[in-house]
């Protein structure tokens, strides 16, 4: 375990995005507090129960998914609390500075770590990426705290300055010193995707009452990389109509430096019954008629 101390910065911090983009680029990480407040918390913490409870979530089938955790995928599908997370605006603007402009969601998914659960493997979110390592980051990972994450309830463990390593992973859990993501409700953990980290082992019970560790990944992506979950076949065209612009943008009904994304050559935007000019880059790139 390293004992270095957290960076950690609060979400209304002046010049937050540009602090964050530091802290991820030269360490890999950074968590911001106060996101949430603790009734959003709660209630976030009582629509985890409920979509388990409705869908009757099975713990994983794996060492790696855990066999005492809980993950609901595609969220954003689940409920408005959740997809309401997806655009907050404070993280918007911190991912951008990382990211660039046009970046994309990849994913969303409930991490609900039971007593009982061994420490996952550290890994790289991004190590299906061909790219060589080190590179700047295509993808940006973000674990809410929607409870405390503590050292003994299953608070996410990295190394930080990893992500700079050219190795995907390392050999074992035991060959580098972890720092433990230690944080109260409420906190956002930012990682570089290329970050070495993993979910902790959840030791309540042993000695002490049982707490369940409830935490979100929501993960965003480069507007020219793939996302990890096929949002864009995860939800009814019809349902995604409804939802909030910049949801369906981030989602995939958006083109990326005008030409990335285009359906027959319109916005596909269009698709969801809205009349938006492609402004495809073509036109820009030689004669018009
Ligand atoms: O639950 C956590 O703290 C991290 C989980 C994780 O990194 C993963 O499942 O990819």
């Amino acid at each position: 375990m390293v004992t270095a101390s957290l960076n950690s910065i609060s979400a209304d911090a002046p010049e937050l995005a540009k602090g964050v983009d530091a802290m991820v680029n030269h360490d890999g990480y950074a968590v911001i507090r106060d996101v949430l407040d603790s009734a959003a918390c709660a209630e976030l913490v009582a629509e985890v129960d409920r979509v388990e409870r409705e869908f009757e979530t099975p713990f994983g089938k794996n060492d790696f998914e855990g066999f005492h955790t809980r993950r609901i995928f595609n969220l954003i599908a689940r409920g408005p609390r959740f997809r309401k997370l997806v655009i907050n605006e404070t993280m918007l603007s911190t991912i951008e500075a990382i990211l660039g402009d046009g970046f994309l969601l990849s994913g969303t998914t409930s991490m609900h770590i039971g007593p009982g659960e061994t420490d996952q493997r550290l890994h790289a979110d991004d190590g299906m990426i061909s790219l060589p390592r080190p590179h700047p980051a295509t993808m940006i990972t973000t674990l809410w705290a929607l409870t405390d994450f503590t050292k003994d309830n299953g608070a996410t463990r990295l190394i930080p300055g990893s992500h700079k390593e050219t190795a995907i992973a390392p050999a074992s859990n035991e060959e580098c010193p972890t720092l433990i993501a230690e944080m109260p409700a409420g906190s956002v953990l930012v990682l570089h995707a290329s970050t070495w980290h993993g979910g902790g082992p959840n030791t309540t019970g042993d000695t002490t009452p049982e707490i369940e560790r409830y935490g979100l990944s929501i993960q965003y992506v480069a507007g020219w990389c793939r996302q990890q979950q096929n949002l864009m076949l995860g939800t009814p065209r019809e349902v995604v109509a409804g939802y909030p612009r910049r949801l369906q943008e981030l989602i995939g009904y958006s083109m990326y430096r005008n030409v990335m994304g285009h359906v027959d050559r319109n916005h596909p935007l269009g698709l969801l019954g809205v009349d938006v000019e492609p402004n495809i880059v073509w036109e820009k790139m030689g004669k018009t008629e």
